[in-house]
């Protein structure tokens, strides 16, 4: 099975009752890419990449589809049946932009999921588990509106909360985490999330006051130098996530001893493949960490449930959607969402999705 076909298309993905605010960020809207490979033998097979917005990482969606165009016209002919050689490929063609390769990464797995009649989970290694826990990310919002969210989402089930944070008087995060410890009775773990947004001397002093709160601080500050320089006197435990932005940056992580876990993203990583890399070496060393993506839709929750549920459950932080900001679904009747704070991994072959027809419109570019 060879690649045939590579169509590219752009989708507006606005956010339901937004904005979704971060210590860095305010988006109303995301620019989502998605690709559709289809092989000589007929198939199709989807992937996707959406940067939450061109600030929260060095990513951007017209970076990523420039990226795809620059790649497409090289990957013609290519077996389909070899994800790391299409990888390889890829390289060859362009240096970096694994946001975008993460986009092919995922439709080659979808087309060899379905050639094989397989799920991707299974193709991945195997399901630990059907149902995945998920986790919730609470945007930027006072401490009492912080705390009453909380507790709902605590009520639906979630068995974690990333609560936002950074970017304001850090009193104000210090009232927010103390008042969601109180509401939901330390029942949940707890990430809080400062997006890059602390300074080392903020970050200090949130972990300081808090010593009562078992909460893990995520991406305190901009950057792993900065987070080295206080790690040793902080309360808490410290994972990364902007600053994971490689299977590099993890293995050094994880050999310096920076943190403790990782908030990992599927196309920050450059797809399925390198991330299967990733959990391996996170369960050499037990790091804890999520499988998620930064925004994205049904395509990108497929894949990051899949890979979700290879994962030991020890290890498995949870897996984060954009599902509950998003209006509707790419697959009216397999659309992945989040029920009870859970997500069902798809059941049919490939990443289990068959967008509606026309969901997407015209490809903004097609090769092949
Ligand atoms: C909550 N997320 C996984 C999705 C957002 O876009 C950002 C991200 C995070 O943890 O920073
Ligand atoms: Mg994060």
């Amino acid at each position: 099975m060879r690649i045939a076909e590579i169509h590219i298309y752009q989708k507006d993905l606005p956010v339901a009752d937004g904005p979704y605010t971060m210590a860095r960020a305010e988006v109303w809207a995301l620019d989502t890419t998605i690709v559709r490979i289809v092989s000589d033998t007929g198939l199709t097979g989807w992937g996707e990449t959406c940067p939450v917005g061109p600030t929260y990482q060095p990513e951007h969606a017209l970076g990523a589809r420039a990226a795809l165009c620059q790649m497409a016209p090289g990957l013609i002919g290519a077996s389909a049946l070899a994800p790391l050689l299409v990888r390889r490929l890829m390289d060859g063609l362009l240096n970096g932009h694994n946001y975008a390769k993460a986009a092919i990464d995922i439709a080659i797995h979808d087309l060899i999921g379905k050639h094989y009649g397989v799920r991707v989970c299974d193709l991945l290694g195997g399901a630990e588990r059907e149902l995945v826990p998920s986790y919730y990310a609470t945007g930027i919002k006072s401490p009492d509106d912080t705390a009453k969210l909380a507790k709902e989402k605590m009520k639906e089930g979630y068995p974690r909360l990333q609560i936002k944070l950074g970017g304001r008087p850090v009193e104000e995060d210090i009232e927010t985490i103390r008042k969601v410890f109180d509401s939901t009775g330390g029942q949940l773990s707890i990430a809080a999330d400062g997006n890059r947004g602390w300074t080392s001397r903020d970050a200090l002093r949130f972990s300081r006051e808090c010593p009562d709160i078992p909460f893990v601080m995520e991406q305190p500050c901009n950057t792993i130098d900065e987070i080295v320089a206080i790690r040793g006197q902080l309360h808490h435990a410290v994972y990364l996530d902007e600053n994971a932005d490689s299977l590099n940056a993890v293995l050094r992580a994880i050999s310096l001893g920076v943190c403790d876990g990782f908030g990992l993203k599927v196309t920050r990583m450059g797809g399925l493949g390198p991330m299967a890399t990733i959990r391996d070496i996170c369960a050499a060393r037990s790091m804890p960490h999520t499988c998620d993506d930064s925004w994205g839709g049904d395509i990108i929750a497929a894949a990051c449930v899949h890979i979700g549920a290879t994962v030991e459950p020890r290890l498995l932080e949870g897996v984060w959607l954009a599902a509950p900001y998003i209006s509707g679904h790419y697959d009216s009747v397999n659309g992945v969402s989040i029920d009870g704070g859970h997500i069902k991994v798809p059941q049919g072959p490939g990443l289990g999705l068959t967008p509606d027809d026309g969901v997407f419109g015209d490809p903004v570019s097609s090769f092949g």
